[in-house]
């Protein structure tokens, strides 16, 4: 395969209403496209990167850059040797930037496999052709609120409610889901980076609620953090932003630091890093589950295949389209029995439907090889 051109794209996307974690709130969805044109055909990719380097330090402008820059130039220069394959080992060198490797990735993995007439889940090893869904919750104005929500949302039939907390938004919220759904709700709660190492006794608290997890409490460089809180409190710690390789992963493992893992495949370099970390994971009992960053079907699609593979024993935040937009950039995902489809077409298995796309496209940039 060879590269000749990519095609940066800007979407804004407006969400259904707000979504309020520990460290913003968004009612626009603000969305950076790959869209990787090669000898063989077409492959789309969403990057993982916020408009801000509020959730890790990467942002929009920043993987652009680095895409034109340093990126695109190495994967143009291999000529016919690339492969998707080929895009980890020859941009090793540049340090960091992994969901902006991750999405030129994932483009070229998708325009590979549509070649080879293979689906992504086949290509992972995906044992499942469909996966248990469950629903990240934001930070709500008041309890009431936060009710309505979550009864909608088990109403549609999602079956397992993660609670966005922080501090002053966490003991309280989590015993009324508790004690209006019941003991059987499977509920996590995800706390991205908000407390320190100072609030042990009140994490402990939520022991007494029988939580599937509790997600990235501290820092994300606190490694050893999680692993004195995982010593101190009975719910199991799950690691997110902390997991940003294999590597990563193997030491939190080893440490006791990761009791379960949430992957996400642009947090951590793409697909096959993912697929690593999950063999990693099977190889030392510990589960994983699919995270997201609010994807839009193109990026939905190719985190459906990879929480198809049989360590993904956790219902992901792999969500219905109608979750966060009223309408998809794709065919719409939908939820039935409470689970989502795995794309079976070739590489991520849907396509972009360009009208759509068009309509929430802010702007555009097309790199030729030189
Ligand atoms: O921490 O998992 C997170 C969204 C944006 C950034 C970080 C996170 C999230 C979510 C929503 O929890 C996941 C999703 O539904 O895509
Ligand atoms: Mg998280």
């Amino acid at each position: 395969m060879k590269l000749e051109s990519v095609e940066l794209r800007r979407l804004n996307v407006p969400l259904k209403s707000a979504f309020r974690t520990s460290f913003s709130s968004v009612n626009l969805h603000q969305v950076l496209w790959v869209h990787a044109i090669t000898d063989v055909g077409e492959g789309w990719a969403e990057c993982g990167a916020n408009e801000r380097p509020d959730y890790s330090s990467e942002f929009h402008d920043g993987a652009a850059t680095v895409l034109k820059e340093f990126l695109l130039p190495d994967l143009f220069a291999l000529g016919n040797d690339l492969s998707a394959e080929a895009v980890a080992p020859t941009l090793h060198w540049a340090k960091g930037h992994r969901m902006a490797k991750a999405a030129i990735e994932t483009a070229l993995l998708d325009a590979q496999l549509r070649a080879a007439d293979q689906s992504l889940a086949n290509y992972l090893g995906a044992t499942k052709d469909r996966v248990p869904a469950g629903v990240s919750v934001g930070i709500m104005d008041s309890l009431d609120e936060l009710m309505r929500f979550v009864e909608g949302y088990l109403a549609e039939g999602y079956l397992r409610i993660k609670l966005k907390i922080e501090p002053g938004w966490d003991y309280e919220p989590v015993r009324l889901v508790r004690k209006t759904f019941g003991d059987d709700l499977l509920l996590q709660v995800d706390a991205n980076t908000a407390y320190t190492r100072d609030d042990f006794d009140l994490l402990k608290r939520l022991d007494e609620f029988n939580l599937l997890l509790i997600e990235q409490p501290i820092n994300e460089e606190d490694v050893l953090g999680h692993a004195k809180l995982a010593d101190y409190i009975e719910t199991p710690v799950c690691l997110d932003e902390s997991i940003i390789s294999a590597d990563i992963a193997r030491d939190a493992i080893e440490l006791g630091a990761a009791e379960i893992i949430n992957i996400k495949p642009s947090r951590v370099g793409g697909y096959l890093e993912s697929k690593k970390i999950h063999d990693i994971a099977v190889a030392s009992d510990v589960a994983v589950w699919c995270g997201g960053m609010l994807e839009t079907g193109i990026g939905r699609a190719a985190n459906l295949a990879l929480a198809a593979m049989p360590g993904f024993t956790l219902p992901g935040d792999t969500s219905a389209s109608s979750r966060y937009f009223a309408v998809d950039t794709t065919e719409p995902f939908v939820l039935v029995d409470g689970h989502i489809s795995v794309p079976t077409g070739p590489g991520i298995g849907v396509d972009p439907i360009m009208e759509i796309v068009d309509g929430y496209t802010v702007s555009k940039e097309w790199i030729n090889k030189p």
